[in-house]
């Protein structure tokens, strides 16, 4: 048996050929388009537009040519999309590490270049490969260990999500024809099929090609299954056994759904959120107002039933969050309701990610947009943000500040 994985009498499995590359192949075109978008979505919803202070991206340039003003229509939107990103993303694990097992001799191949046009393939093969396995590492980093790279995720899954994608392009054009046909009309179980990637010595086969693809399918499966419960509250959050539950135990009574941040994990004192001691200062058209919470509730009360969406791809349902427009924030500093701009927030919260954000006028705007002063029928909890946070429709997590100290009106 020939020792250099250059040569391809040394990889036997007689799995290999282009029918069960082909499936994989085509099963990642769609998953991986999915991703793309979802993704790019998301960058979108962060508002990185209304810079610095949501971007964290620097030099994004070209890149960002496709940001829009992110909708508060319907309110599930971000939960959606990312809920599709993240469960999508871990879904499809097993498909990736099977594709490149698949096609793993043609990465030994000797002559390294055959030519001009097969270095360059080879060349956007590493991107296509490496850009693959970084998205795919980075992303569940994020989501599964809570923030390894501290502000930076986001650069580095921007840029490289881009660098892959220009890969996956490239090698989709030139790929998918051939793999429609081997799909057409290739036989998929021996006698072998012939080609790139068969194997000229195949061991006994242990499995058929579509009892591999079962297995690789019921991989997928699981990790799906032991996914998507992070997308609700209850019994069916438990099911969501493979990623961590998104903080710590969110207990019982009105606050009992998912905490990212806690007060205790962000320092925020019990000192400082009391009724004597805090005010929330709001600013815009050089005028500043400053109010406790007894003041706040003198204000018109509104309701709105509005989940919390995270990045990393958890959301509750709809809770009922009860406070304060934004817009009447706005109308406080002498904006109308119609020309209300967009607002800086800012939390008490003095050290690390997010304890700030930007909104855009539309979400200012919006009527369910609210300064949140009760959740559920009660006060907010400490965890939750008391004694204010900000909750609007159809946006990322990251961007409903808790705690928060100071609201500034303005375009920014
Ligand atoms: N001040 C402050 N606000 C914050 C955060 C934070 O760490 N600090 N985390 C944000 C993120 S990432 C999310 S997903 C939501 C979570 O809100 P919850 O803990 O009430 O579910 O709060 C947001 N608001
Ligand atoms: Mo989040």
């Amino acid at each position: 048996m020939p020792r250099s994985p250059s040569s391809p009498a040394f990889w036997r499995s007689p799995l290999r050929g282009p029918w069960f590359t082909s499936v994989l192949g085509v099963v990642l075109l769609v998953g991986i388009t999915v991703l793309f978008v979802t993704g790019l979505l998301s960058y979108a919803a962060y508002n990185p537009d209304l810079s610095p202070v949501n971007d964290q991206t620097p030099d994004k340039g070209l890149l960002g040519f496709y940001l829009f003003a992110w909708p508060t229509d319907p309110s599930w939107l971000y939960r959606l999309t990312q809920g599709t990103h993240v469960t999508l993303g871990i879904a499809l694990i097993p498909v990736l590490l099977a594709k490149l097992w698949s096609v793993v001799p043609k990465l030994f191949a000797l002559p390294p270049a055959r030519s001009l046009a097969h270095a360059l393939e080879r060349l956007s093969l590493l991107l296509l490969v490496g850009g693959g396995l970084f998205e795919f590492t980075t992303g569940v980093l994020n989501v599964q260990l809570d923030y390894v790279f501290p502000g930076s995720f986001y650069p580095l899954h921007f840029y490289g999500a881009w660098v892959f994608f220009a890969a996956f392009l490239a090698h989709a054009v030139l790929k998918t024809p051939a793999a429609l046909r081997n799909l057409r009309h290739l036989r998929h179980e021996p006698p072998y099929e012939e080609g790139e990637l068969v194997s000229p010595n195949p061991a006994e086969p242990t499995v058929s090609r579509r009892g591999a693809l079962g297995v690789v399918g019921g991989g997928s499966l699981l990790l799906f299954g032991t996914t998507v419960g992070r997308g609700f509250d209850g019994p069916l959050r438990e099911t969501a056994l493979l990623v961590p539950h998104g903080g710590p135990e969110p207990g019982s009574g009105p606050g009992a759904f998912q905490i990212n941040k806690t007060a205790a994990a962000v320092g925020i004192d019990a000192r400082e959120t009391s009724e004597d001691a805090w005010r929330l200062v709001v600013e815009g058209n050089g005028r500043t107002v400053r109010l406790g919470r007894a003041a706040l509730l003198q204000l018109p009360l509104h309701n709105a039933a509005l989940p919390i969406a995270c990045v990393e791809g958890w959301s509750t349902s709809d809770q009922w969050w009860r406070g304060v427009r934004l817009r009447d924030l706005a109308a406080l500093v002498g904006y109308e309701t119609d020309t209300a701009p967009d607002v800086l927030v800012e939390s008490l919260q003095r050290h690390g990610a997010f304890r700030r954000s930007a909104l855009r006028d539309n979400q200012v705007r919006d009527p369910r947009s609210l300064l949140a002063l009760f959740v559920n029928g009660a006060d907010l909890t400490p965890d939750h943000g008391y004694p204010a946070r900000v909750i609007v429709p159809a946006a990322p997590g990251v961007l409903n500040t808790k705690w928060v100290a100071r609201m500034t009106f303005g375009d920014l």
